[in-house]
């Protein structure tokens, strides 16, 4: 397990070699990502680790409610040219796409005539521990909303999801070939991000961008500068820097980062095949 170590605590990381072990043993592997950024969130590593190794790969488009359906439509079409991909909604709120994904488990399992052992891949928080609970349904894998946070997945651990069917839940994975503001704000407790402001205002940007009055509608501020989002966030919440009393945007920051990863912050991106936002 890969531990990054900051000033405030210690986060683990799946290695690059614990899932070239877990994808060999496995039939089924599954990568996580959020349909409201797929590519910002997928790594060729995982497919083809999967492909070496002969493994049905299936791309999860998960968190599909805070996406319409036609965009989360118009991402299954862009990727089934070149593998399976589902949709899929597995928070404990509302669950969608779970019967279907046990009865392709099912078809594999009886394909085999054996135990099937499905692997469960991706960045921290895209929803991997919550996947496993709703196929369970039973919360038995411990879930958290920000990266770090207590009930994040710290171990590899199999479950029983039906007779003769077990999924492998992993930390977060940070594969080399994603980058930018996702592994930015995913790869470490939000708490221990060296420069939010900096991240924040990437984000806002990217969010103001796609949709003007998303910051608006989350905090009821009309601003269309991102740094007066942050001093306005700060003032309205009343953080303050205890030396000058300055509206505190580090603070500020630090909830925007919050609030984009639990989707509080309205945004998604389309297929580069759709006319529309791609950042
Ligand atoms: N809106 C929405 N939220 C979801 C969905 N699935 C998971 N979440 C939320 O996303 C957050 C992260 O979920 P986890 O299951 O802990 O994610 P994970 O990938 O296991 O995270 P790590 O173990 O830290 O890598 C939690 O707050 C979940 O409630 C979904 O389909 N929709
Ligand atoms: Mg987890």
């Amino acid at each position: 397990m890969l531990m990054v170590l900051s000033g405030y605590s210690i986060m683990r990381l799946l290695k690059f070699s614990e899932m070239a072990r877990i994808i060999a043993r496995a039939d089924i592997v599954m990568e996580i990502v959020e349909a409201r950024n797929p590519l910002g969130l997928k790594s060729r590593v995982v497919e083809s680790l999967a492909r070496k190794y002969g493994r049905d790969y299936i791309l999860v488009l998960n968190k599909c409610d805070l996406v319409p359906p036609a965009v989360c439509r118009d991402w299954i079409d862009y990727f089934r040219h070149e593998h399976k991909a589902i949709a899929l909604c597995v928070s404990t709120v509302k669950r969608i796409g779970i019967v279907r994904l046990r009865k392709m488990f099912l078809e594999k399992q009886k394909e085999k005539e054996g135990i099937l052992h499905v692997a469960v891949f991706g960045l921290p928080k895209v929803g991997k521990s919550s996947l496993i609970n709703a196929l369970k349904n039973k919360d038995s894998a411990p879930t958290s909303p920000y990266p770090g946070s207590s009930g994040y997945t710290k171990g590899i651990t199999v479950y029983k999801i039906l007779p003769g069917i077990y999924v492998i839940d992993t930390p977060g994975y940070i594969p080399f070939d994603v980058k930018g503001l996702e592994v930015a704000i995913r790869s470490q407790p939000v708490e221990s991000i060296d420069n939010p402001v900096a991240v924040a205002l990437d984000i806002l940007k990217m969010i103001m961008r796609f949709n003007a009055r998303a910051v608006e509608e989350a905090y009821n501020i009309d601003a269309k500068d991102p740094l007066d989002v942050l001093r306005l966030l700060a003032l309205k919440r009343g953080w303050l820097y205890k030396k000058d009393k300055e509206p505190n945007i580090d603070e500020a920051a630090r909830a925007i980062i919050r609030d984009y990863l639990n989707g509080k912050l309205k945004f998604y991106t389309l297929p580069p095949t759709v006319q529309g936002f791609n950042p």
